[in-house]
């Protein structure tokens, strides 16, 4: 039966995820991005007073939610901790993958530095590769302006087969068209078709095996792919979350699921 209950309702998610909505129909959006790519700044922009922080449950990380309106929506904001990578390798790294992999956020925004893009496109193709509703926010092109760096934002929104908009949060540039594009993701009133990495044909043919043992129990198949190349990766932090955070997945599954990665 799969993810069902959990995927069409928040039943069973652990305080971690829980995101308190004022109505059901308010959209959940996460802010990814490296450290200092201005991910506060577009946070506070976008939310305003209409903020409170603490601390993720059971964590000593920062957490801030926030609410803002657009259009006939209303949209919850969560801060996701800065992270190069969603590797789990750090508490910070674990936690933003969690939430945008367990979590189910209707979009994820990553907030990306225009001065040293290339450096942020490890984070952004990691995204990408987990979900396929992504904005894409190169954030400070007026610095990359100062340093004569020109970014062709239509041209990486091609690439990447998501949208991408060009802000200076700082100034409040460009903020209008990022909230039509996680308007338009979140609704899905935008589709994209995100370009994901293709490993090399061992691991593919890899994949080939795996992701149908993992199939009946996600109902969803970038999901299942994503978890997939953890268990080939050897990823022992995705089995503790699995137990954590996936409510029907139940001690069999987690037994095989444990047996993949051995
Ligand atoms: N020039 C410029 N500075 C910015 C912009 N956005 C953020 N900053 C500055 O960059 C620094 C890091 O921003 P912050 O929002 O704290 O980054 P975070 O670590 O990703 O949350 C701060 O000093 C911001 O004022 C921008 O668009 N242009
Ligand atoms: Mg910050």
């Amino acid at each position: 039966m799969g993810l069902t209950r959990y995927a069409s309702t928040k039943v069973g998610m652990t305080d971690i995820f829980y995101v308190e909505k004022t109505s059901p129909k308010d959209l959940v959006i996460a802010l990814a991005g490296n450290p200092n790519t201005g991910k506060s700044t577009v946070f506070n922009a976008l939310t305003g007073l209409h903020q409170h922080t603490g601390n993720w449950p059971g964590k000593t990380v920062a957490n801030a939610r926030g609410n803002y309106s657009h259009r006939d929506k209303n949209f919850i904001l969560v801060d996701l901790p800065g992270t190069y990578s969603l590797l789990a390798s750090s508490v910070e790294e674990q936690i933003a993958r969690d939430f945008i992999c367990f979590g189910r956020p209707d979009a994820t925004v990553v907030v990306a530095d225009a001065t040293c893009l290339e450096r942020n496109l490890n984070l952004i193709l990691q995204v990408i590769e987990l979900t396929d509703n992504v904005v894409v926010c190169v954030n400070l092109i007026d610095e990359a302006k100062k340093k004569k760096i020109e970014i062709d934002i239509l041209k990486l929104q091609l690439e990447l087969g998501v949208p991408v908009v060009g802000t200076a949060a700082r100034s409040g540039v460009g903020l209008k068209d990022l909230l039509d594009a996680v308007y338009n993701v979140s609704t899905g009133k935008v589709k994209t078709s995100p370009k994901r990495v293709l490993y090399p044909e061992d691991i593919e043919s890899l994949l080939e095996k795996v992701i149908p043992e993992i199939d009946g129990y996600v109902n969803n198949t970038i999901l299942a792919r994503w978890l997939a190349l953890r268990f080939i990766d050897g990823d022992k932090t995705i089995i503790e979350s699995i137990k954590n955070y996936m409510a029907d997945f139940d001690d069999t599954n987690k037994e095989k699921a444990g047996g993949l990665i051995n």
